[in-house]
């Protein structure tokens, strides 16, 4: 008996062993990289649609975030709670799920190598990595975000939860919102948390005791000439300065300063602040960027079809999300779109045809602009408006905050990650199918 023991131990020894040494490479029909928004969405898809067994997530986050809602998590309007839940209650069950990092894909041998050696192959592989925040490419912005209360930002699970104390601690003086020079998720986010700021600054008696400074590296506040026309009044109405082409540089917050590159003028200009809300630079997470195959573009993103969502030098590699560089808008509403078109392409490849899907670039971005006021902004590849609502979706609506704030969540937990979501056509569809083409 302690024979039969003893030897069974030593056969879980040496397969553990080497598995963590990468020795045994294990196959899987289908393989996710990553379980966030678009991970999640897709391999709840593919489960369906293929069956238990086929798909394999690689997630190394024990939690998987709602980011959208951590504007009102910065806010005070929602919590932290309430954006999160465990990676593995919200992945399919039928799912392999892998906690570990992708740490190299070997496209030309159908393979990706985890974080501790595991080498996993693949019939079929789907990216979705999401994008990297880049503080430490500020001087000084790591070290404000651990010490100093006053600088704060929403799109990290640490310093979102900065966010609402900070704009409740905020005095009077000077409160800065950057936004940085790179592609960025949700290119709303960084200017939604200023107008919340703005309101609660007015309803405790501290805005007319401060300065809001808006310094952006862009040229335009919103891409989209319908939005972004109302959103200059907004501003001007707010009485927010608002600052193209800077981009922040440095913080000190010892000395309270945070410097700006004059992005037309090579200058820089420093500014005291008293509350400063900083959107680090975004890339292509390294793993893609520093990746020596031919599965990324000159910039690191995944080069994939912006119709299809396929590869365009691996047929059988799949992206969707923020990591790829599909040319629109980077939000979870796009990956709504995104992730139907994927599964499509995807079968179609596996029934040896050629996929035809046409996504059109449908993206969202819902610009709360108050504690009860938002803009629901919504476009195309072009920049064009694809709105859902048969009204003027460039007016600041209390209707559309309440949809931000107590339906998105619902369809997102409910349908979205469940895979059951495919963008609002299919709630156009739903409701007035005589209008749907
Ligand atoms: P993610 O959801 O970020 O998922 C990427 C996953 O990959 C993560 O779980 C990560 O852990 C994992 N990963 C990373 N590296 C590796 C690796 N090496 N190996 C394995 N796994 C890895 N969108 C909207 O539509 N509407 C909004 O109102 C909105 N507001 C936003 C507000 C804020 C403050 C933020 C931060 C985002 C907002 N977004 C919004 C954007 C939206 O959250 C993202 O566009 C969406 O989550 C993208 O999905 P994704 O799957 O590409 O990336
Ligand atoms: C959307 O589909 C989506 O994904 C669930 C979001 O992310 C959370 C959004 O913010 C928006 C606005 C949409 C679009 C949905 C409708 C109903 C217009």
């Amino acid at each position: 008996m302690a024979f039969r023991t003893g030897r069974v131990l030593l056969i879980k020894f040496v397969r553990n062993y080497s598995s963590a040494r990468g020795n045994d490479t294990i196959h899987h029909k289908v393989v996710v990289a990553g379980g966030g928004t678009g991970g999640c969405s897709v391999s709840a898809r593919a489960c369906r649609t293929l069956g238990p067994g086929t798909v394999a997530v690689i997630e190394p986050s024990e939690k998987h975030y709602y980011q959208s809602m951590w504007t009102l998590v910065g806010g005070g309007i929602k919590t932290m709670d309430q954006s999160e839940i465990k990676t593995a209650e919200v992945l399919p069950k039928p799912c392999k799920l892998y906690k570990n990092r992708v740490s190299e894909f070997q496209p030309d041998r159908n393979m990706v190598v985890l974080d501790n050696g595991q080498k996993l192959t693949y019939d079929y592989l789907v990216v979705a990595l999401g994008l990297q925040i880049n503080p430490d490419k500020v001087d000084g912005l790591v070290d404000a975000l651990e010490n100093d209360p006053a600088v704060c930002c929403n799109y990290m699970k640490d310093t979102v939860i900065k966010t609402y104390p900070a704009i409740q601690n905020f005095k009077g003086g000077n409160a800065i919102f950057t936004v940085p020079n790179t592609p960025i998720k949700c290119g709303g986010a960084p200017q939604k948390i200023m107008y919340l700021a703005d309101e609660y600054w007015r309803n405790h008696g501290v805005r007319d005791k401060s300065q809001i400074l808006f310094n952006t590296s862009l040229d335009v506040i919103f891409g989209v000439p319908k939005y972004a026309t109302r959103l200059s009044e907004i501003v001007k109405r707010k009485d927010i300065q608002v600052n193209f082409r800077r981009n922040l540089t440095s913080v000190d917050h010892v000395k309270k300063l945070a410097t700006f590159k004059q992005l037309d003028h090579d200058n820089e200009e420093t500014y005291n602040y008293d509350f400063l809300h900083a959107v680090p630079p975004m890339s292509a997470p390294d793993v893609l960027k520093n990746s020596t195959s031919s599965i990324v573009d000159e910039g690191g993103w995944l080069d994939v079809n912006k119709l299809t969502m396929q590869h365009k030098n691996f047929s059988n590699i799949f992206g969707l999300g923020d990591c790829t560089n599909v040319p629109t808008s980077k939000t979870a509403a796009a990956v709504a779109s995104q992730n139907k078109i994927l599964l499509n392409s995807l079968c179609q490849v596996m029934d040896g045809k050629i996929p035809d899907g046409k996504y059109d670039g449908y993206t969202a971005c819902p610009l709360v602009t108050g504690y009860s006021s938002c803009i629901l902004a919504e476009f195309d590849f072009d920049g064009k408006p694809m709105e859902t609502f048969p009204i003027d979706q460039s007016k600041e609506r209390r209707s559309m905050f309440y949809m931000k704030k107590d339906v998105m969540p619902q369809i997102y937990w409910k349908l979205f990650v469940k895979g059951k979501w495919g963008g609002p056509k299919e709630l156009r569809k739903a409701m007035c199918p005589w209008l749907s083409k």
